[in-house]
């Protein structure tokens, strides 16, 4: 076999192509290529400055909130102003709603398929409502011809899939229990946003809802729901595919060098570039430094733009339409685990506990979290760390104060958002010019983990990622497919 190719990555947001070059059973090349142009930069040209967070969610319904979080910063700092204190704590709570939706969907409903087999449901013989009519309508939708067995989970691809039967249909319980509990996490979040996916509600100095004691109580009880599925279905979910695919805990380690710009604001002091956040800045392992936006680069030596931005669509050398950043020159790592080996690094103490207690729990060691499996734990670490935050900020809210600063129009200047996506560091920079956008640049996590080499030739997190992977021929690429879905794709966003 001389090549695998993945085209369209599927169960993800946006068109991905991974094509790799095997030699002796193992990858020894990749090509992350984004397949698909948008354009929302040039869209927002001219806008005035308050309708950037409601455009800028529209670059994806999967994490619109961070988009949002991050154009209010960015107007923020543009027109000098500074969020209210509720108002920071709303937006940690929907944000940390929008990560517990995401966590959850890319377990269950985006990766799990590529581990669990969920043909098991045609052997099922309890007693479980759902998984009876789940079973039933398989089974007569395969008898009818329309499908083939296990078709409401296309596609899947051939072969590794776990044979443990009760494990299948446990974790199968818990991908149908899953819809549920990601529609309390939306729920959630809507009750402070007013709608999700694109939350109305975030604007430049705060958030417009309140902080209602019955609404607040509403949130905190639909926490305790979510809270309660990560600690009996997907942590326990997580360390038992853990222990099924030991391998996985050895392969797709990277580029090694991870990148966090800070999650959730917790001081109360007006937000800076550079001020203490709950996950930390900075980039690790060893030399583990405090984030320099001076250090961001954006590349296209690789991508279909032009040496000014343009599109670029015939381009010598280009094979993707995501762009290349760098930091510090270097291609590097964002998303749940870098946040939590630059928390970990900088010393704080509840993310080196948990991280601790997990990695006890799965008879592994700090190393092997740089691989499929340690991306997929340090998802579910995240989740349980946040839960316990967000129980924290809704105790920490001013019940009826105000949760958001009187607009200031006439924008002039330049502002930047950094927030942490669930996916990782997204950056906006803008420039404005009494109150109009005059320049709008987004970095965003999948472009930073997806992207194609840099200048210099060296590969992206993923394209380094999948270098050693061994593969079966019999298995249509399903080891590559585990390798690039722990990271967590999102092309819509990557290309924006
Ligand atoms: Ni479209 Fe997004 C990415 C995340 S950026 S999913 O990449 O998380 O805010």
């Amino acid at each position: 076999m001389a090549k695998i190719t993945l085209d369209p990555v599927t169960r993800i947001e946006g068109h991905l192509r991974i094509d790799t070059r095997v030699e002796g059973g193992r990858v020894v090349e990749a090509w992350s290529k984004g397949e698909m142009f948008r354009g929302f930069e040039s869209i927002l040209k001219s806008r005035d400055v308050f309708d950037a967070p409601l455009i800028v969610q529209r670059i994806c319904g999967v994490c619109p909130i961070s988009h949002a979080i991050a154009a209010c910063q960015a107007v923020e700092e543009a027109s000098g102003q500074a969020p209210s204190r509720n108002g920071v704590l709303l937006r940690n709570l929907i944000l940390g709603a929008n990560y517990l939706q995401s966590h959850i969907l890319h377990f269950y409903h985006l990766s799990a398929l590529d581990f669990i087999d969920v043909a098991a449901i045609l052997d099922y013989r309890g007693k479980a409502p759902q998984l009876k009519a789940l079973r039933d309508w398989v089974l007569k939708e395969t008898r009818s011809g329309r499908i083939l067995p296990a078709s409401p989970f296309i596609p899947q691809f051939p072969g590794g899939l776990s044979t443990d039967h009760a494990w299948n249909i446990g974790a199968l319980t818990h991908y149908l229990e899953a819809l549920d509990v990601r529609s309390e996490t939306h729920k959630m979040a809507a009750l402070f946003g007013g709608k999700m996916p694109h939350a109305a509600t975030l604007i430049p100095g705060g958030v417009t809802t309140g902080a209602d004691p019955a609404v607040v109580e509403n949130f905190r009880s639909r926490l305790i729901k979510v809270s309660r599925f990560i600690e009996k279905s997907y942590l326990p979910d997580l360390l038992e595919a853990a222990r099924q695919y030991p391998q996985y805990s050895k392969i797709g380690r990277g580029v090694g060098r991870f990148l966090s710009v800070g999650a959730f604001e917790e001081d109360g002091a007006p937000w800076l570039p550079n001020g203490y956040l709950s996950f930390e800045i900075g980039t690790v392992p060893g030399n583990f430094e405090r984030f320099s936006l001076g250090k961001v680069g954006e590349e296209t030596g690789h991508s279909f733009y032009s040496s000014n931005g343009n599109p670029q669509a015939q381009k010598s050398g280009a094979y993707s339409w995501v762009k290349t950043p760098v930091y510090g020159g270097q291609s590097v790592e964002v998303g749940p685990l870098a946040r939590l080996l630059v928390a970990d690094a900088s010393g704080v103490q509840d993310v080196s506990r948990a991280l601790d207690d997990t990695l006890q729990a799965a008879g592994l060691t700090r190393d092997h979290l740089m691989s499929v499996i340690g991306r997929h734990l340090a998802r579910g670490i995240e989740a349980r760390l946040l839960v316990e935050r967000m129980d924290r900020w809704l105790s920490e809210l001013h019940l009826g104060a105000a949760s958001c600063e009187p607009p200031l129009p006439g924008a002039s200047g330049s502002g930047l958002g950094l927030v942490e996506a669930p996916r990782g560091a997204l950056i906006h920079e803008l420039s404005a010019d009494a109150g109009r956008i005059a320049n709008y640049n987004c970095i965003v996590p999948s472009t930073w983990n997806f992207a194609p080499r840099n200048n210099r030739g060296a590969p992206g997190a993923v394209e380094a990622a999948l270098v050693g992977t061994q593969v079966d021929p019999r298995h249509a690429g399903i080891e590559v497919a585990r390798v690039v879905r722990a990271f967590d794709p999102c092309l819509a966003c990557a290309v924006h």
